[in-house]
């Protein structure tokens, strides 16, 4: 029997999930429930799209996304662990960790009273994840696509030592334009600016865009609201496990120069990162666990 057709068997719902190939040895989990339309590829354990019914998608996927295993996807929710950016100490190693580049495993799809459905991934260690990652480690997704999206990342120590980690949600939002996008809850955080050789400022009010933005803001735990005059909605990033948000457009320049992203594709696109980065580094003791969280949900349709 094909991985496809026995994950089928096992996790798909009639007229709620099913799992198919979105491209060749590709397998995306497909839920349709009474709130939304979602999709959740093995590859990275990565949501690729949340679309409330009626409303317009949450989520930016590229036109230019590449469906590759061992590929990170440009695009929806790649998660970043066991570290954020790039490795503290060895250079040649992935950016952002393994975890957006290995398959995960489909351990259940289940219905909830509510009617939202959960799915949980794990991830397993191999040889390749050892070689970069030697300590024992527990990785669950957990996604819950209701009329919000919640995204859950619980990593667990199963080494004898202490460990260290940073990692992020890397959650691609649509919006209609982004010189017209205000962001309002961070006025008065400090922030890393890495397009300004890390240095270290603190934000003045609402956050707009005129160019290259890529910041990690430190010391919050506030709700992010993104007021989109285009799309005419108010898009709601809430957080838990997090002290620190990434904010990442690459303008330009920078998106024109990856062969993923599609021609003027930055105008509609824009990162909020729930993420544990810089200093916000999670230290386990063995068998601890940290759980990252980040809930997404359109508050209205008047910007
Ligand atoms: O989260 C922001 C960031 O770290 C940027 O510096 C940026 O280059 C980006 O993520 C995308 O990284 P990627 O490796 O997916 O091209």
């Amino acid at each position: 029997m094909s991985l496809l057709s026995s994950l089928q068997s096992q996790f798909s719902i009639d007229g709620v999930a099913s799992i198919v190939n979105c491209s060749d040895d590709f397998p995306v989990i497909q839920i349709s429930n009474s709130y939304a339309d979602a999709s959740i590829a093995l590859d990275g354990g990565q949501v690729l799209t949340f679309q409330p019914k009626l409303q317009q998608p949450v989520l930016w996927l590229s036109k230019k996304a590449i469906y590759k295993p061992g590929k990170s996807l440009r695009g929806g929710i790649p998660v970043c662990w066991p570290w954020f950016s790039d490795h503290p100490t060895e250079k040649s190693f992935p950016a952002h960790g393994f975890a957006r580049n290995h398959r995960w495993q489909l351990e259940a799809i289940e219905q909830q009273t509510d009617q939202s459905t959960l799915v949980r991934l794990t991830l397993p260690a191999s040889d390749a994840t050892r070689n970069l990652w030697p300590q024992p480690f527990e990785l669950e997704l957990k996604v819950v696509v209701g009329t919000e999206l919640s995204v859950s990342l619980t990593m667990t120590n199963l080494s004898d030592h202490p460990c260290t980690m940073t990692s992020a949600l890397h959650t691609y939002l649509q919006v209609g334009d982004i010189r017209e996008i205000v962001i309002s809850g961070l006025d008065q955080t400090p922030y890393m600016d890495k397009v300004q050789d890390f240095s270290l400022f603190e934000q003045q009010g609402n956050v707009r865009f005129s160019g290259e933005l890529d910041r990690i803001y430190q010391n919050t735990r506030s709700d992010i609201i993104i007021h989109d005059g285009v799309l005419k909605r108010q898009l709601k990033i809430a957080k838990s496990g997090s002290l620190s948000t990434v904010l990442w457009n690459p303008w330009v320049n920078k998106s024109a120069a990856m062969n993923d992203f599609e021609e003027d594709g930055y105008q509609h696109m824009l990162c909020v990162e729930a993420a544990n980065a810089a200093d916000d580094i999670i230290q386990l003791q063995p068998a601890q666990s940290h759980c990252l969280q980040t809930v997404l949900s359109v508050l209205d349709q008047h910007a």
